[in-house]
Order: structure tokens, then sequence, then C-alpha cells
């Protein structure tokens, strides 16, 4: 545990403020900061407008307000995802992205691969709902996108995929930019630590 005390209760007096956000793809619903401690961020129903995304080799893009964070990325078959249970099988989270831990707060751009998790049911032309699952030592945080896969989708070009960490920007809108990292495979810290739902559940202690 890296979580210093000083960050913890600095970032509990923030509470209201960034905690983090799904910048890509669109997240479910407008963005209500009060309501990211809840299933999907506040919104109990997918979008009909998906975001048709790749099959393969797609990635997300986060902005984390906290520093010393672990995250991780489950997965819904189900059409209307409206609840936790939706994201679990045989009493287990559905993972789609093992959660990582990363230090620094910052956007960061993290390699999604879909079809590689052999999840059951998708495909091309699958309707799937990823859902984000944050900690950033202010308790659970979850965004949710609702996604059509596909092999042939492209991520619009003013969707782009780098690094920037940032001064531990709770509550600031402008992190300061310090390292700039191009590719997908550079992800500063983002190491791929594989974690199972226990660890998860002791990380919240
Ligand atoms: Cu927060």
């Amino acid at each position: 545990m890296r979580f210093s005390i000083v960050a913890v209760v600095a970032c509990l007096a923030g509470v209201t403020n960034a905690h983090f956000r799904l910048n890509y793809p669109e997240p479910r619903g407008a963005f209500v900061a009060d309501d990211e401690p809840k299933f999907c961020g506040g919104h109990d129903n997918a979008v009909n407008n998906r975001t048709t995304f790749p099959l393969s080799d797609g990635f997300f893009t986060i902005k984390a307000g906290h520093p010393g964070w672990t995250a991780g990325v489950i997965i819904s078959t189900v059409q209307n995802p409206t609840s936790f249970d939706n994201f679990t099988v045989n009493g287990e989270q559905q993972l789609v992205k093992g959660y990582a831990k990363e230090d620094a707060a910052g956007t960061f751009c993290i390699p999604l691969n879909i079809s590689a998790a052999n999840i059951p049911g998708v495909k091309e032309g699958s309707n799937v709902t990823i859902q984000v699952v944050f900690e950033g030592g202010d308790g659970n945080l979850y965004q949710c996108a609702d996604l059509t896969l596909s092999n042939n989708a492209t991520i619009s070009s003013n969707s782009t995929c780098k690094n920037e960490t940032s001064d531990h920007g709770h509550g600031s809108d402008a992190p300061k930019p310090s390292q700039t990292a191009g590719s997908v495979q550079n992800l500063a810290g983002y190491t791929g630590l594989f974690m199972g739902f226990g660890s998860m559940a002791l990380l919240l202690l």
C-alpha cells in the first residue's frame, strides 16, 4: 500500500471534484462526480447511440484525479445491463482488463483488447458494456460505456492515445503537462499487475 495519509486526506477534502473521468470511449450519460460511486456513475440504462469500438486492439483513456490509483475494466454482454450482477459470472467479476496500479495522477491511455479476453458471446457486432472500476483513495468509482464491437471500427482522430501525468490534480482541470508518451505500449507504470477481486477488496480497507 503506497497511499500516503496526506494524499488520502487531501482527496477526501476535494471529494466532489475530479475523481476520475472516462474520456474514451464516450461514457454512459453526463458526468456527475457525486454519482461516481454508484453503478455506471449513476446511469442505470444503456444509451441508444453506442460507440462502435474495436473488437481487438482498442484502448480507453481515463483522467485520474488521484495519484496512487488502481483500475480495471469489467464487461457485460447483457443488452441493457442495469446492475453489477450483469457484470458478474458465477459470482466473479467478468474482467476484460485486470486490475493494475499506477502512482501518478493524469491522463492515461490503456490498451483494451476485448477479443483477447475470450468472453463467451463476444464477437463481431456484439453489443457490450464496459465498466471502468477505479479506486484512488476515496472508494470505488465507476464509469460505463455502451459499445458495439467491430473489427472495422475506427477510433476518431480526436480521441488521442497519450499519457500525461500531473501533480496531485484532484479538483484541478488544468494538469501540468510533464511528460507525453505517444504509444499504447509506453504506459508509465501501468505494468499489468493483475489482482483478483479479493485483492481489490483489501485495497479498500
Ligand atoms: Cu475522488
